[in-house]
Parts: structure tokens; sequence; C-alpha cells
């Protein structure tokens, strides 16, 4: 075991890649201290001791779908209780909402209706821009690209292409969950392969679009399905370059239908998140999602390689409907809290990463 930490601390130092036994066996390794050692270093040396974060609202048009994945607690069928759909209207005061309190992202996502047609996405985004043109839309995910080219026909980049003309700035990184497939016929059957979300997320990647990779870990997985589900991811970003972060979603098993369920724990956080920012090093960010880990959690994952907190985030529904016990919303004062008392220096950022101010 010394032997891999000494190796691995003369790759990273040479700034050299991981293999994936390597990554497996760090998982393997109960040195969590060890880890996050190798992680805080190979950080360093991309992001020094900046941490990103930016201000955003969520806003879920529609918790309808069509799929019924078994971690999900999000999602209703028709006509079940709870469900609902936002109307135009009710998206752009919430989206005025998130002008009046400074963000400069809107964060959309939702089910696969099984009615809405195309063209309410285009509108959605042209009624958002509409608001305000400055707010960059991060709005659907591969598997929604996906859906809207079945429901119309049209060919992934054709889909890309008019989402962007009507506004869409970038994707988000859902929908990956594991992609291996072993794995995604337990937890997600009826949802897109994993090769077809690499596909259309290389398409987007291809028409302009930079997008986020996530994870979803701690339910039926095994450490090995992790390797691969990254291995698959960095391989892409060779080939296109157009990932800018990193996503670690740590399960949140309230009302869902994971047999077995439990949530996942700290040191498995930490180590995954770790883990990941030694494994991808053609990522330059890693986020720690505050709402899936809770804000402790993801205040000391800034010690474990971490250098990015996501967002205020306003309204979350998927992490929330599961059981997650983090807050709605954190002011921008508050996370830059968390950043200093971890020692870093925070840095609010637009969705691209351009920053916006250096709280020194
Ligand atoms: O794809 C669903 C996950 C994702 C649960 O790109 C769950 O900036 C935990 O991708 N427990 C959507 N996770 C969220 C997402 C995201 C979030 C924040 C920022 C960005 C970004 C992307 O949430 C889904 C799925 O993997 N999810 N159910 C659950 N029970
Ligand atoms: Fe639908 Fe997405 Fe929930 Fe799966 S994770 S059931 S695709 S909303």
């Amino acid at each position: 075991m010394d032997n891999l930490f000494t190796s691995l601390h003369e790759k990273i130092a040479a700034g050299q890649r991981i293999t994936d036994a390597e990554a497996l066996a760090l998982f393997e390794s109960p040195d969590l201290l060890a880890i996050g050692e190798l992680a805080a270093a190979a950080n360093h040396r991309k992001n020094g001791d900046r941490v990103y974060f930016n201000v955003n609202r969520h806003i879920n048009y529609s918790n309808l779908c069509v799929n019924q994945c078994i971690f999900c607690a999000f999602s209703k069928e028709e006509g079940e209780a709870g469900g609902y759909t936002l109307a135009l209207e009710q998206i752009q005061e919430k989206a005025a909402e998130a002008v009046a309190a400074g963000a400069t992202e809107i964060h959309s996502v939702g089910g696969l209706h099984p009615t809405l047609p195309f063209s309410f996405y285009l509108e959605m985004l042209g009624a958002i821009k509409e608001v305000s043109a400055e707010l960059h839309i991060k709005a659907f995910t591969a598997v929604e690209i996906d859906y809207f080219a079945r429901i119309t026909g049209k060919s992934v980049p054709e889909v890309v292409a008019e989402l962007k003309a009507a506004g869409l700035g970038s994707m988000p990184g859902g929908g990956a969950e594991i992609l291996g497939q072993a794995v995604r016929d337990k937890i997600c059957p009826e949802k897109i392969s994993g090769q077809r979300w690499l596909e259309v997320t290389e398409l987007a990647h291809q028409g302009g679009l930079r997008s986020n990779a996530s994870m979803l870990f701690g339910h039926l997985e095994e450490f090995a399905d992790r390797v691969e589900h990254m291995r698959l991811i960095r391989e892409l970003q060779d080939r296109t370059g157009g990932f800018q972060a990193f996503i670690p979603l740590a399960f949140q098993p309230d009302n869902t239908r994971v047999p077995g369920a439990k949530g996942v724990g700290g040191v498995d956080a930490l180590k995954t998140l770790a883990i990941s920012r030694i494994y991808l090093d053609n990522f330059r960010h890693i986020k720690g999602y505050w709402v899936m880990l809770g804000l402790k959690i993801a205040q000391t994952a800034l010690c474990f390689g971490v250098n990015d907190l996501d967002g205020t985030v306003i309204e979350e529904k998927i992490g929330h409907d599961a059981g997650a016990d983090s807050p709605q919303v954190v002011a921008r004062e508050g996370i830059i809290e968390l950043i200093r008392k971890a020692g870093k220096i925070a840095v609010e950022r637009d969705t691209l990463y351009n920053e916006i101010k250096v709280y020194a």
C-alpha cells in the first residue's frame, strides 16, 4: 500500500495519469487521509487555493416522466398526485426572482414529459431570456436531448442547434448515473444506455455546448463500476475537451425503490470525490454538490481535492424529494463563509468559469 501512495505521489507531481487498477486500489484502501493528500496536491496544481461557486437558481419545469428509475423520488406519472408542469409565466416569475437575487445562471431540468411538444422547450428558453438576456441557461441533460430527438424525429445536432438558437447556454451533467449497462439495467432500465449518453454528449460538445459529467454513487454499484464510469468520461473528455466539471452525486435513499438503500457515509463521499480528482486529470473542476453531500461534508471536501461548490441553488427538488437534509438555499455570503473557513479563496464565477469576483 505504501508503495502505491509513493508511486502515485510521484505521478501526480509529474502531472501523469493514474491507471484504472490504481484507482481501484485507492477505492479499496482504508487510508482516507493519504487519498485526500494526493487529491489535494492534484487540485493545488490546477487551481491553487481558489474555490469557485456561482449564484444560480434551479427551475424544474415538470416532474412528470415516462421513465421510472428506481433511485428517483422526484418523478411522477401523469395523473399521479404531486405531479406538476410549470406554465411559462411561472417559469418567468422564478427567473425574475433569480435575477433579483443576483443570479447569473438558471439550471433547468425535468422528467421526460409524456405530452409536451418540443416547441415548449424552445419557448421556455425564450421566456427566460425575455426576463434577462444576460442569464446563462444551463438546461436539459443528454437524456432529455435524446428524448427531444425521439419525439421530433430530428437528429441530435439539429435539436442542439435549435436549442442553442433559442438561448441554451450549456448542459448540466445529469443522467449519467453509472454508465456501465449492467448497473443501468438494475437502476434505470428505461433510460438511454450509457453508450448513448456518451454519444449525445459528444454530439452536444461538437455542436458547441459545454457540459458537466455526473456520477450517481452509493446505490447498487461496485467500486469497479465507478472506475469504469470515470474511464468512459475521461476518454470522452480526451476526445472533445467539452466537459467543465465532474460531479459525484451522493445517492439519497428516501422515497426511492433501491433495495436495501442506505445513505452515503462521509468517508465514502470524501474518498469518491478525492479519487475523481486524482483520476480525472483532464478535468479542471471537481464539484462538491452540497445539496447531496450536506454542507459539512461539502466544506470538508475542499481539503480533499474539490474546488467548486456549485451555487446558491434555490428550490432544489431532486435531492430533497429523496430526503436530502441540506437547506433549500445557501446565500452567497454563506458559501463564501464555508470556503473561507476551509482556508481557501472564494471566487464567484459564471457558468463558463469566467471569474466575476474574488473574495480575497
Ligand atoms: O441525473 C436522482 C441524480 C441528477 C437522486 O451539471 C439523485 O452543474 C441523489 O445532475 N439521490 C440530477 N441523486 C442532478 C444533476 C446536477 C446537479 C447539480 C449540478 C449539476 C451540474 C448537475 O440527480 C440525476 C441523478 O443522477 N439523482 N435521484 C437521488 N435519490
Ligand atoms: Fe425520470 Fe430522470 Fe427521475 Fe429517471 S431520474 S425517473 S429519467 S426524472
